[in-house]
């Protein structure tokens, strides 16, 4: 993406696009206009809604506007504004680490496969921990696949395991040693209080103690992982909403293969 400065004046209208100082669009560039949502936990009248316009200054919004609120019980607030943000960030200095491999199709991977590694791969997918949201690993993993993205168990060339949710730890390392998993994938959707982070390190932990991380391909995926969270937790690649099973397939037989050169 270029750092460009566009300057497109029209009428009374504010077209200047500068890349290093992005803010919200609304009507017209620059407008900084913003739609947010909350609640307060202060009873249902006009002191209210000028705690939350208040609040709104404070947050950097010029031109606070409740448009909505009700009472959400006794005590508690709901709130929709609007504001226009006051703050701006330079968008041409904005790198995210990202998992770094080409996509390919589903008929692609098998082929690549096919032709790289030479034998199918054994994959194994949970949601651990407590996590009893399913709705993610089967997006990735169930044969029906997501969004027109058919799922791991689709392909000819992997063995996919889905151990569904609420999987403990040592039941997964137990299942990946017992099927001789080469990638194992991880979905944690609560993210509350942090229990994802502490569950995802004593995976990383648990595997560690059996001799066996440096063994497989440990992905993680949910709507709150990043990359690059999962690179700090010791995982090799994070996933996160759109991602699908070519996404994620693509990266661990690359992966794979990047690994069997690099000991040759
Ligand atoms: C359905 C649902 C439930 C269902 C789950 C049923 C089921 N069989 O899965 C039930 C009712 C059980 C449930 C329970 C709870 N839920 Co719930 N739930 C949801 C809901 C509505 C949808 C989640 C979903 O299915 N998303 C669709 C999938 C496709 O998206 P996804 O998971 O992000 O997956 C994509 C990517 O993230 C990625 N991905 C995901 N996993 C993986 C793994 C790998 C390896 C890879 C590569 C990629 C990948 O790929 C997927 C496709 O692109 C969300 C709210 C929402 N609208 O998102 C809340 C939500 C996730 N739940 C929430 C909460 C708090 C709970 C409960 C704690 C509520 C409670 N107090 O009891 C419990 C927790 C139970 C538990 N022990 O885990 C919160 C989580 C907040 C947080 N940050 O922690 C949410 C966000 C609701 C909210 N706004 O508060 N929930």
């Amino acid at each position: 993406m270029s750092g460009g400065l566009y300057s497109m004046e029209k009428g009374n209208f504010n077209q200047t696009l500068d890349l290093k100082k992005v803010k919200p669009y609304g009507d017209t560039m620059n407008d900084g206009k913003t739609q947010l949502s909350f609640t307060l936990p202060v009873p249902c009248n006009d002191e209210a809604i000028e705690a939350a316009k208040q609040l709104m200054k404070k947050m950097g919004f010029d031109n606070p506007q409740v448009v909505f609120y009700k009472e959400l019980t006794k005590g508690f607030t709901f709130f929709n504004c609007y504001g226009s943000c006051t703050h701006s960030v330079d968008f041409t200095n904005i790198h995210v680490p990202k998992v770094e491999s080409s996509v390919m199709t589903m008929e692609e991977t098998d082929a690549y496969i096919r032709e790289n590694i030479g034998r199918k791969v054994v994959v194994i997918g949970a949601s651990t921990g407590t996590d009893a949201h399913t709705v993610g690993i089967d997006a990735i993993m169930n044969m029906k696949g997501y969004a027109g993205h058919y799922g791991l168990e689709r392909y000819e060339m992997i063995d996919a395991l889905n151990m569904g949710s609420q999987v403990p730890n040592e039941e997964f390392i137990a299942k990946a040693i017992e099927v001789k998993a080469d990638v194992l994938l991880v979905s944690q959707t609560v993210t509350q209080k942090d229990v994802h982070i502490k569950n995802m390190i004593e995976l990383v932990e648990m595997l560690e103690a059996e001799n066996l991380r440096h063994k497989v391909i440990l992905v993680c995926g949910g709507p709150r992982i990043s990359h690059e969270l999962a690179k700090e937790l010791g995982y090799d690649a994070g996933f996160s909403f759109n991602s699908y099973a070519d996404d994620v397939a693509s990266y661990f037989v690359q992966e794979m293969v990047r690994r069997k050169n690099e000991k040759i």
